[in-house]
């Protein structure tokens, strides 16, 4: 029987969800990102903000994050965090390894980091990441995280078609966001936890790290050049080592692996 696509709705991802949470979902919206932070203060710590399509979606950088009707998920988690600044790097990473279980155990599929935080099946991406943090003197006043997450795309537009694939493209047929958002967010949950009590298992986010033990392209505002990367600290930075055998810790940025993305 050929399983019908479902789009996203606030009382089916309720029921699904072990932990509740609120849930916000509309058809169209500019970004989620933006349309969480604009309820900061008032939806509550945790609160899920969900799209069919995103008018003008993003990534870093100002970059855009293709966010056609129906297929993606569009996805923010709105919180208040208590932790330190210092830990708001590991909410990252947090985001990418619940994300990756949350996929996992409803697909099957195996799905790797590239540090920080995008999610990718083979060779290519299945998922990005946006955290944006609104700071008020030493403490962050909210966090979003912003998933998006292919679903059931049959194609991407033709400057993606070699980068980007989706659960469709890997398993052949339809998923359920719904519940998917209930997987992911569950997962976030109980990884947000263990990093509050300082137990985030930093082991199962290294084993998923494509990114270490490669060749890599590092572009910080200093200057673009490769380098191999050693290993994720216990704080989220990558160690990278350069051509002269120096070792140097990048905190954030770009990091081009050297195979993925068509980064040869
Ligand atoms: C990201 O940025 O990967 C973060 C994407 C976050 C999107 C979510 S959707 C819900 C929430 N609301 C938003 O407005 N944003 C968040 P970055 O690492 O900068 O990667 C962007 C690059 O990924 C683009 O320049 C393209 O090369 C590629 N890209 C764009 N759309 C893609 C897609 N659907 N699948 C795979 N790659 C894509």
């Amino acid at each position: 029987m050929k399983e019908q696509k479902q789009n996203c709705n606030a009382e089916q991802i309720s029921a699904l969800l072990k932990y509740p949470r609120q849930v916000f979902v509309t058809h169209t919206t500019s970004s989620t990102n933006d349309w969480a932070a604009e309820c900061s203060g008032e939806a509550k710590n945790g609160s899920l903000f969900l799209a069919e399509q995103q008018t003008k979606g993003r990534g870093r950088q100002g970059r855009v994050w293709e966010s056609a009707c129906g297929e993606g998920l569009f996805l923010s988690v709105l919180q208040y965090p208590s932790l330190p600044p210092e830990q708001v790097m590991k909410l990252t990473l947090c985001g990418a390894l619940a994300v990756c279980n949350g996929i996992e155990v409803l697909t099957g599929l195996a799905p790797m980091i590239k540090w920080p935080n995008d999610i990718v099946i083979g060779n290519k991406k299945v998922c990005g990441i946006l955290t944006e943090m609104k700071v008020s003197g030493e403490r962050p006043v909210h966090v979003v995280t912003g998933i998006g997450v292919n679903v059931n795309q049959k194609s991407f537009p033709k400057e993606l078609q070699q980068i980007a694939t989706s659960f469709f493209l890997e398993t052949g047929k339809e998923w359920d966001k719904n519940q998917l958002t209930a997987a992911i967010c569950d997962s976030l949950y109980e990884m947000q936890n263990l990093l509050e009590d300082n137990r985030f298992p930093m082991e199962d986010y290294r084993r998923r790290c494509v990114t270490l033990g490669r060749e890599v392209r590092v572009i910080s505002p200093l200057g673009e050049y490769p380098a191999t990367a050693l290993e994720v600290t216990e704080n989220g930075e990558l160690i990278v080592a350069l051509a002269d055998g120096t070792r140097q810790q990048v905190v954030s940025g770009e990091v081009s692996v050297r195979g993925l993305f068509g980064y040869v």
